[in-house]
C-alpha cells in the first residue's frame, strides 16, 4: 500500500487485524503468482497497481463518490444491469467472493456443502473484511441458483441491504415478460435510492460507457486467438476480474492501451509462450477475484489459457447493448433482452452455451477444454455432461474444486496428464 488507510478501514468498521492479515496474504499470493510470470506486457503495470490498491485507493474513490451523494451498488452476478445503476448516478461494484475466508463463521449460517463462492461472500462479511460490502448502499442479489437465492435471505438479515431480482429459469415469452418487469422494478428501486429520475439521455450515456468497456474486453479476448498468445491467461483473467470494480472509463482506456501493446506483439509474432504451446479454454463457474488457482496450475504446466467461458470472461462481455433506443421504455426492453441472452447454467435448456463453447474453441484455436465447476455448484457440475458432448472430439477435462490449496498437487497431476493427451 502506498498510503496508510487505517483510518478509512476503521471508519468502515472493518476488523483491522484480520483485514491487514488478509491484505498481506493477498499481496503475497499475487506477487508469487503474477510477478513471477515472464514476458508480461508493460501495460499490465496499471492492473498490478489496481490490485495492490484493491482495499485502498479504489475504496477511497468510492467513499468520495458517496460523499458527493452517489449510491454504491454491490452485486454477485452479471445479471444485474450496470447501465441502470450508472444512469441513476450510482457506482457499480462486483463484490469479491473468490477466496477462502471466514468459512467457519459462514458455516454457522449456511450448510457446509455450499459452493465456495457463496461461502466466501458470507465469510467476508461475517469476518468484517470486505470494505466494498461495508460501503455499499444496496446489494443486489438474484434468483439464479438455489444456493444464492436462499443465502441472500440470510445475507439480508446480516446486512439489511439486500434487494433481489427474480431471474427466470427459462426463456419463453412469459419469462421474457417477467424479466422485463424485474428490470423496470429495478429501475424504480434505483430511482428511489438515488432520488433521481432515470432519463433516456442518462441511459444512453450509461449504455455507451458499459458497451465501451465490453468492447475493450472483447478486443482483449480476440487478441488471445493469436499463436503465440500475446498475453497469459492469468493476466487476462486479472483484467476481467478488475473490470468488476474499477472506474469504468479509466478501465476501458487502460484495457485498450493493453490491447494496443498486444496488437504490436501479434504483429511481431511475439508471445508469452512458445508458438504451438498447448492452448486451453476454461469453461464453467466464475472465478471471482482473487481466485487464480486453476490458471496457475495450467500455465505452470507449460500450457496457455486462451479464454474463459465464464461470467468473469466471455459471458460478461459477449453481448453488447443495442443502443438504438429513443425512450426509457425502449431502453429497458433492450436492456432486458441483452441480459436475458446470458447463458448461465441456471437456465433450462441452455443450448446457447454449448454453441458458445464451440465457437470459442474454434475462434481461440483451443486444443482442449477444461470444464471448471466449484464443488456443490450443481448447475455447472450438471452441465459439464452436455458441454463434453457438445465439443465432440476436442479433449475435455472435468474439474470440481474449491478455493482451498489442499488439492493443488492432485489437480496438477490431472492437468499435466490432460496436456500430454492434448499433445
Ligand atoms: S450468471 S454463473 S454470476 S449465477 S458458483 S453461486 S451458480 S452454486 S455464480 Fe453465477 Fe450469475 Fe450465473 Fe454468472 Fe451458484 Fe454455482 Fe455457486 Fe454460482
Amino acid at each position: 500500500m502506498s498510503k496508510d488507510y487505517t483510518g478509512m478501514w476503521e471508519g468502515l468498521g472493518l476488523n483491522l487485524e484480520n483485514h491487514s492479515g488478509l491484505l498481506s496474504v493477498l499481496s503475497d499470493a499475487y506477487k508469487g503468482i503474477y510477478l513471477s510470470q515472464k514476458k508480461r506486457p508493460k501495460a499490465m503495470e496499471y492492473f498490478d497497481f489496481v490490485i495492490s490498491e484493491v482495499h485502498g485507493l479504489r475504496i477511497e474513490e468510492i467513499l468520495d463518490a458517496k460523499a458527493k451523494g452517489r449510491k454504491v451498488v454491490g452485486t454477485f452476478c452479471v445479471f444485474v444491469p450496470e447501465e441502470i445503476v450508472l444512469a441513476a448516478g450510482g457506482v457499480y461494484i462486483g463484490l469479491c467472493a473468490g477466496a477462502e475466508v471466514g468459512s467457519d463463521e459462514a458455516e454457522k449460517f449456511i450448510p457446509r456443502n455450499t459452493c465456495a463462492l457463496i461461502k466466501a461472500f458470507m465469510g467476508f462479511k461475517l469476518s468484517g473484511l470486505c470494505p466494498y460490502v461495508e460501503s455499499a448502499d444496496l446489494i443486489v442479489g438474484e434468483t439464479t441458483c438455489d444456493g444464492k437465492k436462499k443465502a441472500y435471505e440470510i445475507f439480508n438479515e446480516i446486512t439489511k441491504k439486500v434487494y433481489v431480482m427474480e431471474v427466470p429459469h427459462m426463456k419463453n415469452e412469459e419469462d421474457k415478460k417477467l424479466w422485463l418487469s424485474e428490470v423496470k422494478r429495478f429501475k424504480e428501486k434505483m430511482e428511489d435510492l438515488s432520488g433521481k429520475k432515470i432519463t433516456v439521455d442518462a441511459l444512453k450515456e450509461a449504455g455507451g460507457i458499459v458497451n465501451a468497456k465490453r468492447k475493450a474486453l472483447k478486443r482483449l479476448s480476440s487478441l488471445r486467438s493469436a499463436d503465440p498468445a500475446p498475453v497469459s491467461g492469468l493476466d487476462a483473467l486479472l483484467v476481467n476480474q478488475i473490470s468488476f470494480y474499477d472506474d469504468p472509463l479509466r478501465f476501458t482506456e487502460m484495457t485498450n492501451r493493453l490491447c494496443d501493446e498486444l496488437e504490436e506483439r501479434v504483429k511481431q509474432g511475439a508471445g508469452v509462450a512458445q508458438k504451438g504451446a498447448p492452448r486451453v479454454l476454461i469453461s464453467g463457474s466464475p472465478m471471482a477475484i482473487p481466485n487464480w488457482k486453476l490458471h496457475t496450475i495450467v500455465e505452470g504446466s507449460g500450457a496457455v489459457v486462451v479464454g474463459e467461458e465464464s461470467c468473469i470472461g466471455e459471458r460478461n462481455h459477449r453481448e453488447l447493448l443495442d443502443e438504438g433506443f429513443l425512450t426509457v421504455d425502449e431502453a429497458l426492453q433492450k436492456i432486458a433482452s441483452r441480459y436475458l441472452s446470458i447463458d448461465c447454467a441456471c437456465f433450462t435448456p441452455n443450448n446457447e452455451r454449448m454453441d458458445n463453447i464451440n465457437s470459442l474453441v474454434k475462434d481461440l484455436k483451443a486444443g482442449g477444454v477444461i470444464h471448471y465447476s466449484l464443488q456443490f455448484c450443481t448447475p455447472y457440475m450438471m452441465e459439464a455432461y452436455k458441454a463434453e458432448k457438445a465439443v465432440g472430439n476436442v479433449p475435455f477435462l472435468r474439474i470440481e474444486t474449491d478455493y482451498s490449496m489442499e488439492d493443488m498437487g492432485q489437480l496438477k497431476t490431472r492437468v499435466e496428464a490432460f496436456l500430454e493427451m492434448m499433445g
